[in-house]
């Protein structure tokens, strides 16, 4: 399995040589829905694997916090080292100075969410909330639909219309692109709607550049149109959904004429696509991400969520919208994370400390202070935004900061002591998918090298140091995956370890073809697609050429920061990262206006921070755009900066989450 944070978890073939050795990695042909072929990174992930700069054994810093100088030391000594800091700290503070920081450097259930848990919450430490990349979305398709999940990847081949809207298929989503590609030869077209012209928007049949952070005008408009010439189907919204005639009057405001200036789409084109949507049978969305990195994110996805509810969409094979699929993994998160352990630590739930304005709490935070942070998984130093903020947290001299890492990462350089964990190729877990509905297992394919640990292994060993006796410490990752699997959710139903040690990959226990709202049944409390139009609404972001005049008559342009072939900052010990994450592609008008040329070095810079990069000329962005690939190793960089010294740790409207793509700044040469 690849754990990559990735929605396609591809299904992988090792093959191993009589030494151990990994002589090859290809796509496992029988996975129906990764189907054999791997994407760049992956293809070359034993070059990873093998990399001499892996992290090999346990080491104590040395240096100064963020010089990266270390020795190594033993596991009995590091374990010990942060078996003793932590009881100190715990005395001293009390267990919620301790904060946990991890995302999904593995999507594996075991080391991304299992051990890890149960050692913080038996110590009663801080909660962490995982915001840092879709929880605005989250809570934008909640309040659409209910469950967090939609049209299955395989089902976009019987598409006549779909839409990438914010969605980066070619580069994020690479093993949906085959559905398309059959979708579009029985005669399907393909349009995308970003902010500028990703690989995906030049492989489109058109495309539509859109501002930064308008989608949720974009969607209102539709529904304006739609509603307007009568396109809607009247028996969907009359069985399935709630609050018609209430959206009716809403979306009455947002003419074409309004949505083109909020969105930068002329009006005509916002008719068009209206009309195209929902007069073609079947028409499918791939919502991905990027659109919920913005200030009004989780109303952007909200909104877009509510269209096929409107079309009836739903009822067909082939129509629908996908974000995610991963709420149908059900799995029996209470028995693998135990969160029942805190109470037994603290007599209450613990706080909760919202990952992405990292920067803040550990400058801020009171009573208690964070006075020791846990690193896995992540590499906040490099993804986290306000990173500067961050910085100067990780400097701290009072703060214990403990890495566990497979690489010196740019957080690793702040360790106190850093551990070296394992790869997917060397240990087991248990996998779920957030772009597909398979259930996959991995075994270890390969011997871990020097004396990295996985981290179920190292939280075990903690828990040891800490004196913890409870049985699940002792828990085999069999009997975790067990403990997963026995939820009692129809879902899940007789799927067993055993039966996924045989398949290497189960299709949840949902029909074929699953189309989940096809006859209603939403997650509401009514069970209907509820509009509550008294919520719905758009304003520009305060970060945009429509927002804070102030702020951007000093920083008049807004930047965008996605992802390229990369993965985050996963493989940001490479030079095709840095490469990739030096240009910065900007409009030839914003750069004549600048006497900037391409290639010329350029600085990018607004009140948060700085950082330099190389000027790509070209209308792959419109005017007042710019763009850059996330996210390097800011260490590699010259000046020792990556984009996220520039953007905001302000939130989203729900759900907490970053706002990567609402960013303003201006441009010179250098
Ligand atoms: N190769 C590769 N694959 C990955 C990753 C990776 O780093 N590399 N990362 C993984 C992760 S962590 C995630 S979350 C997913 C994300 O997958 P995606 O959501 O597809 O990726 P993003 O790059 O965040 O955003 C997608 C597109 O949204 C556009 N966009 C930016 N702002 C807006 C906006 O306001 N409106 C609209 N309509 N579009 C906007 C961006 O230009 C980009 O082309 O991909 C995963 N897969
Ligand atoms: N400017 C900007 N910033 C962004 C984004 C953006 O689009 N633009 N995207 C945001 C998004 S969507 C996300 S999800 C975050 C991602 O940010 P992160 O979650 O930090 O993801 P990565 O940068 O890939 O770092 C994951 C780390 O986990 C490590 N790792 C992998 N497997 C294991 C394991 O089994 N054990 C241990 N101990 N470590 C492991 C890897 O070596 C890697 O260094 O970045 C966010 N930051
Ligand atoms: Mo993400």
């Amino acid at each position: 399995m690849c754990a990559l944070d990735c929605p396609d978890a591809c299904s992988l073939l090792v093959t191993v040589d009589d030494d151990g050795k990994a002589t090859r990695l290809r796509g496992n042909p029988r996975h129906p829905v990764t189907r054999g072929f791997l994407c760049a990174k992956v293809a070359q992930y034993l070059e990873r694997e093998y990399s001499p700069d892996r992290l090999l054994h346990p080491q104590k810093r040395v240096g100064k916090k963020g010089d990266g100088r270390f020795e190594r030391i033993s596991w009995d000594r590091a374990l010990d080292e942060i078996g003793g800091r932590l009881r100190a700290i715990v005395e001293e503070f009390g267990p919620e100075a301790v904060l946990p920081y991890s995302y999904a450097g593995t999507m594996g259930l075991l080391n991304g969410a299992g051990m890890d848990r149960r050692f913080f919450h038996r110590l009663g430490a801080s909660r962490l909330d995982r915001t840092i990349c879709a929880s605005a979305g989250a809570a934008g398709l909640t309040e659409a639909l209910g469950f967090r999940y939609g049209t299955e990847p395989e089902q976009f081949r019987h598409s006549k219309l779909i839409v990438a809207w914010g969605a980066n298929i070619l580069e994020t989503n690479v093993h949906l692109w085959p559905f398309i590609t059959e979708a579009r030869r029985q005669g399907a077209r393909f349009y995308t709607i970003d902010p500028r012209m990703s690989r995906t928007a030049r492989a489109a049949d058109r495309h539509f550049f859109i501002h930064p952070g308008s989608d949720a005008a974009l969607a209102l408009g539709l529904m304006h149109v739609i509603i307007r010439d009568g396109l809607q189907d009247g028996d969907f919204i009359e069985r399935h959904t709630l609050g018609f005639e209430q959206l009716r009057e809403k979306v009455r405001d947002y003419t074409p004429r309004k949505v083109a200036e909020w969105t930068g789409i002329a009006a005509e084109e916002i008719e068009g696509l209206a009309r195209e949507y929902a007069t073609t049978r079947p028409a499918a969305i791939r919502l991905n991400y990027g659109l919920q990195r913005s200030e009004r994110g989780a109303m952007a996805v909200r909104a877009v969520a509510l269209l096929p509810a409107l079309t009836g969409s739903w009822a067909e094979e082939g129509g629908g919208l996908l974000l995610s699929t991963s709420h149908a993994f059900h799995v029996n998160r209470k028995a693998l994370e135990r969160p029942d352990l805190q109470w037994k630590a603290l007599g209450r739930e613990a706080r909760l400390v919202n990952m992405t304005p990292l920067g803040q709490a550990l400058a801020t935070l009171n009573d208690p202070p964070v006075k020791a942070l846990v690193v896995y998984n992540s590499n906040p130093a490099a993804i986290a935004p306000n990173r500067n903020l961050v910085l100067q947290g990780l400097r701290r001299e009072d703060l214990f900061t403990v890495v566990l890492e497979q690489f010196q990462t740019d957080t690793a350089d702040f360790a106190d002591i850093l551990l070296p964990a394992t790869t997917f190729l060397e240990h087991t877990d248990l996998y779920y998918a957030y772009g597909h509905y398979y259930l996959q297992m991995a075994r270890p394919a390969l011997e871990p090298p020097g004396e990295a640990r996985s981290n179920v292994d190292i939280f075990r060993l903690l828990a040891g140091r800490m004196g913890f006796d409870d049985a699940c410490f002792g828990e085999s990752e069999d009997d975790m995956i067990r403990a997963a699997l026995d939820s009692g959710h129809p879902f899940l139903a007789g799927i067993t370890l055993e039966e996924l040690e045989r398949r290497e990959f189960v299709r949840l226990r949902v029909p074929e073809p699953f189309r989940p709202f096809a006859e209603g049944g939403f997650g509401t409390p009514s069970g209907k697609c509820e509009f509550k139009a008294e919520t719905l609404g758009y304003e520009p972001p305060e970060e945009s050429r429509l927002g804070d005049r102030e702020l951007r008559s000093r920083f008049p342009l807004e930047l965008i920061s996605p992802k390229g072939s990369g993965m985050n900052s996963s493989f940001g010990n490479r030079q095709e990262m840095d490469c990739a994450s030096e240009v910065l592609t900007l409009h030839p008008a914003d750069a004549a206006q600048r006497g900037i040329s391409a290639g010329d070095r350029v600085r990018v810079y607004n009140a948060r921070g700085a950082c330099v990069l190389t000027a790509c000329v070209e209308e792959l962005v419109p005017p007042g755009v710019l763009s850059t690939i996330a996210v390097r190793w800011g260490k590699r960089a010259p000046d020792g900066h990556n984009v996220n010294a520039l953007i905001s740790d302000r939130l989203t409207d729900r759900g907490g989450g970053p706002t990567f793509y609402n960013c303003l700044v201006e441009v010179e040469k250098t």
